[in-house]
């Protein structure tokens, strides 16, 4: 049950790397990856570049890493990415987009993430010397902020449209597109097809301890290999992390299915409990966002409150509650976390 005693669901980033994993790192074979020479390294990037349908990936340390190698790879200095406001890159990267890339983000209003096309296409400008010129179209999925949402393929598939006709590159951030998979059926190599660049995770939902990769055409990732070298990625003997990402890709995604419906359950019963709390129509992939309105109290409140019953939760908001499942979270861990927003509710 939980990790370290506690009911953890402040984010699927908390998971801890299986046994299989912890013996594939001990068993990994390795070599020089700046020279290209990590057998383990290398057989994870065609893993990966295969289950998305394209010529290449390259291992990078971090999710934030990935993406700020592919917004660095997408788009020139001074000029602009449509992206949605509630965006990893835009509000949990450190301001990395304006620091290393000088981009300017054009900063849409979404609904749970989800970019509309038409706001997609007017808001790209063409390259004319008094505008700001779009060179990419930034997306999401599934979406963190957006409750873990999914996009609707024929949402992207328009975006994807768009930013062809526009001539304009199309990023996604993809740390949790496994998720976004199991729970539609939509096919990797299908998500795979609708970007320029994208980032796939492998520390999140997958378990795996560290790592994720940059993906696409091969000379795009010859490019991103370059500016991971600039960023500090090259990471030598990196076959002893990237041999957990192998057991990740291959024997944990299936799995998801699982906290999928542990988030719904949890949804379910916190809906019941304590009515407008939770808005049943969004619980669809391992998070489930909770208003404490419902409860007339903060977020901050509910969740130093909870802390004392062993459970840990994520604030997203003055009034909003971020409650995520993985690996590391049983129905033990669920009932607990329950009893605790409970006693909270009779209090
Ligand atoms: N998200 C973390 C926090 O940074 C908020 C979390 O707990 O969910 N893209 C998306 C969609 C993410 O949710 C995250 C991590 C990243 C990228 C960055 O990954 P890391 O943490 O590996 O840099």
């Amino acid at each position: 049950m939980g990790i370290r005693g506690l009911a953890d669901l402040r984010s699927d980033t908390v998971t801890t790397p299986t046994g299989e994993m912890r013996r594939a790192m001990y068993e990994a074979e390795v070599g020089d990856d700046v020279y290209g020479e990590d057998p383990t390294v290398n057989r994870l990037e065609e893993i990966v570049a295969g289950m998305l349908g394209r010529e290449a990936a390259l291992f990078v340390a971090t999710g934030t890493q990935g993406n700020q190698t592919c917004v660095r790879v997408v788009s020139r200095q001074g000029t602009g990415a449509v992206i949605d406001a509630e965006a990893h890159i835009v509000n949990y990267e450190s301001g990395g987009g304006a620091a290393l890339s000088g981009v300017q983000f054009r900063t849409l209003d979404s609904e749970r993430g989800i970019l509309d096309p038409e706001a997609v296409r007017s808001a790209i400008r063409p390259n004319a010397y008094h505008l700001t010129p779009t060179s990419a179209v930034m997306i999401e999925n599934t979406h963190n902020r957006g409750g873990g949402s999914i996009y609707p393929l024929e949402t992207l598939q328009a975006i994807r449209r768009i930013a062809v006709e526009a001539g304009v590159k199309v990023h996604a951030d993809y740390a949790r597109v496994w998720n976004a998979h199991v729970a539609t059926g939509v096919a990797l190599t299908t998500y795979g097809a609708l970007c320029d660049t994208m980032s796939v995770c492998l520390s999140k939902g997958l378990a795996a301890p560290v790592g994720s990769l940059v993906v696409g055409d091969a000379d795009v990732v010859a490019e991103a290999r370059k500016i991971r070298r600039l960023y500090g990625g090259g990471m030598r003997q990196a076959g002893v992390i990237a041999a957990a990402g192998i057991v990740a890709v291959e024997g944990m995604i299936e799995r998801l299915a699982e906290d999928h419906a542990r988030a719904r359950s949890l949804g379910e019963s916190l809906a019941e409990l304590l009515p407008g709390s939770v808005d049943l129509g969004q619980v669809v992939t391992n998070m489930v966002q909770v208003d404490t309105n419902a409860m007339g109290k903060t977020a901050a409140e509910v969740a130093s409150a909870l802390v004392g019953d062993g459970v840990l939760v994520g604030q997203m908001g003055p009034t909003s509650l971020r409650l995520v499942t993985h690996k590391d979270v049983d129905d033990a861990d669920v009932e607990r976390a329950l009893a605790a927003f409970r006693s909270l509710a009779n209090a």
